[in-house]
């Protein structure tokens, strides 16, 4: 400490005292690599689109040989290509295809992260327990698996299983409150298998919600109520007239949308895809988009709102 005292007290300049500082762990603040502050928001994550149709052939071929005693999930994760990462879908969420087979029982855990499914392919008999309550997975519905909440899947159809989860585990690694449980037995007990559930949005109660719901610019909008259980992120279902668009759109929520129904076309930042059912669309924070059907369509969205309305750092450009 005294040599080092000594040392500063002695440096003849600026160039002197850097090192000195950077040895100590100071970095002077006019003198930092890289801009703290800039004028708007600058994602380093990219708009990204993913293939359901090369995700399920991939789940299927990994299921030749991967189970779900080997793997807790069988699950591919659209992980955004920017630095390193390898995990991440957009900033605070991440998205995954998983398939469970006939017969087939993916063990019960909890964690920190809010989960949901969007189920892409199934038969009756698909279930995830969700703290004893067991919900049918049929295709359209979503599930919720609050923060918490203990979660196990299973298959008694003959058929494999395909849906979407979303997770908010890039947001917990952020702001690092992870815990992870897991249940220590194969199988979840089940107490209840009620016909509605507020975990639980059956595809045909969406659609008649949707039958409802007021168009414009051939657009109908039905977001699914779940800030009582949710607190980072909303959910909405997105109906597209024939060649009907969402706006043009930018705002600092990060987006994943997955496609129920229908085709079309979308503009993310510099990206230009098509889309089709099944497929995944990544809409980084403050990235212009605009998404267009060429059939009647019908988009599941899921974004970051909630997390930064309650921290004062919503906006949308004008
Ligand atoms: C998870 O718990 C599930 O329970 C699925 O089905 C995907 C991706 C990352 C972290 C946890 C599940 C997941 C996940």
């Amino acid at each position: 400490m005294r040599t080092t005292l000594q040392s500063v007290q002695s440096a003849q300049s600026l160039d002197d005292l850097y090192p000195l500082l950077a040895a100590n762990h100071l970095t002077a603040g006019w003198h930092k690599k890289r801009a703290s502050l800039w004028k708007t928001p600058n994602t380093a994550f990219l708009p990204r689109h993913w293939s359901y149709e090369l995700g399920r052939l991939a789940l299927d071929q990994a299921g030749r040989w991967i189970g779900t005693e080997l793997a807790e999930r069988r699950n591919l994760l659209l992980f955004n290509p920017v630095g390193d990462n390898d995990y991440d879908t957009v900033r605070t969420m991440v998205a995954a295809y998983q398939m469970i087979k006939p017969g087939e029982y993916a063990r019960p855990h909890r964690h920190t992260p809010n989960a949901l499914r969007f189920v892409l392919d199934a038969k009756p008999g698909v279930f995830s327990v969700v703290d004893g309550v067991q919900l049918p997975m049929l295709p359209g519905d979503v599930l919720l698996t609050p923060s918490g909440c203990w979660h196990s899947h299973f298959n008694d159809s003959d058929s494999n299983a395909y849906w979407i989860d979303i997770l908010d585990v890039p947001l917990v690694h952020l702001l690092e409150p992870m815990f992870f449980e897991e249940f220590g037995q194969a199988h979840q007990p089940v107490e209840q298998q009620p016909l509605s559930h507020p975990f639980w949005f059956q595809s045909a109660q969406v659609q008649s919600e949707l039958n409802q719901a007021p168009q414009t610019g051939g657009v109908r909008r039905v977001p699914l109520h779940t800030a009582d259980h949710f607190l980072t992120q909303a959910l909405n279902f997105i109906q597209l007239q024939p060649q009907a668009s969402t706006q043009k759109h930018r705002s600092t929520a990060s987006r994943i949308f997955s496609v129920a129904q229908g085709s079309g076309h979308a503009t993310v930042g510099e990206l230009q895809v098509t889309w089709q059912p099944g497929d995944v669309l990544a809409v980084p924070s403050w990235t212009e988009f605009e998404i267009r059907a060429h059939e009647t369509s019908l988009l599941f969205e899921v974004n970051d709102e909630p997390t930064l309305k309650k921290l004062g750092f919503y906006k949308e450009s004008a």
